[in-house]
């Protein structure tokens, strides 16, 4: 936790200087900034800054863990992480489920706020640093991001867990034949219908800049490009995965951060 207490003198504009101050030094876009004024008169006005780093809870080799990570990159928020899940601490303890009911890693404690479901720490991330260029407030723009953000949580995740389990984690309890071979052509399709997308923008998943919806997309590509299995060759899927290696965040959390 890191505090400042900045005094001036001057009329109640002085409080919009400062923070603008704040602001203009990158602080705004590192941490959550608190003002509280104690006093605002012409001649005092007192200003408390308390200005608290991100915390992270959960283990690095979390595809969801990552999509968070990667987040930081592009906001460039530095934050401070816990290995939980995945063998390290037990997201069963009562510590961890009164942060999160579910037990599910990550979760982000942004100076009170706490956050889990990967996804919508992402957004949170984007939206609370003012990062419209990356997560738009108009509604349907944003409506076009979160769309690709829910499917790849729910539909598309889906369509891999049992080929991932199976071929990646050799796990015992997903060795049922018909039942991989059915998830390699599901993960399949669905890529197909992301291929299908990126031939219509050209570029990113939900049109023709990054978004948020691109450190969910791109890392599941990523996943799809890791599992020992037959692929169709999907051009656009091709050429996106290079694009998005242009960004220090993929690379570290998507080509070197694991299957
Ligand atoms: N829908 C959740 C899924 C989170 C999830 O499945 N997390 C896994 C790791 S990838 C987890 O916490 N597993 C329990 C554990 O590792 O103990 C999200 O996107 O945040």
């Amino acid at each position: 936790m890191l505090s400042a207490r900045v005094l001036a003198n001057g009329f109640h504009l002085l409080l919009f200087e400062v923070l603008n101050e704040c602001l203009n030094r990158g602080i705004g876009a590192h941490y959550n900034i608190k003002a509280s004024v104690s006093s605002i008169t012409l001649q005092n006005l007192s200003i408390l800054c308390v200005l608290a780093m991100l915390k992270i809870y959960g283990y690095v080799q979390s595809i969801n863990v990552r999509k968070v990570l990667w987040a930081c990159e592009e906001l460039s928020l530095p934050f401070e992480r816990e290995d939980w899940g995945g063998g390290f601490r037990s997201t069963s303890e009562p510590q961890f489920r009164a942060l999160n009911p579910v037990g599910m890693v990550p979760v982000i404690d942004d100076d009170g706020t706490v956050v889990w479901e990967s996804n919508v720490v992402v957004r949170y991330l984007a939206m609370s640093r003012r990062r419209t260029d990356l997560l738009p407030s108009e509604p349907g723009a944003r409506a076009r991001i979160e769309q690709w953000m829910d499917w790849q949580a729910s539909d598309f995740n889906n369509s891999w867990r049992i080929s991932f389990q199976a071929l990646v984690r050799r796990n015992p309890a997903y060795q049922d034949r018909a039942a991989i071979d059915a998830s390699v052509e599901l993960f399949n399709r669905m890529v197909g219908i992301i291929d299908g997308e990126l031939g219509r923008t050209g570029a990113y998943i939900a049109g023709a800049t990054f978004t948020v919806a691109d450190i969910a997309i791109g890392l599941s590509l990523h996943r799809w490009l890791s599992v020992p299995m037959a692929r169709p060759s999907y051009i656009n899927v091709e050429r996106y995965l290079a694009r998005l290696l242009e960004r220090p965040g993929f690379v570290r959390y998507g080509r070197d951060g694991g299957p």
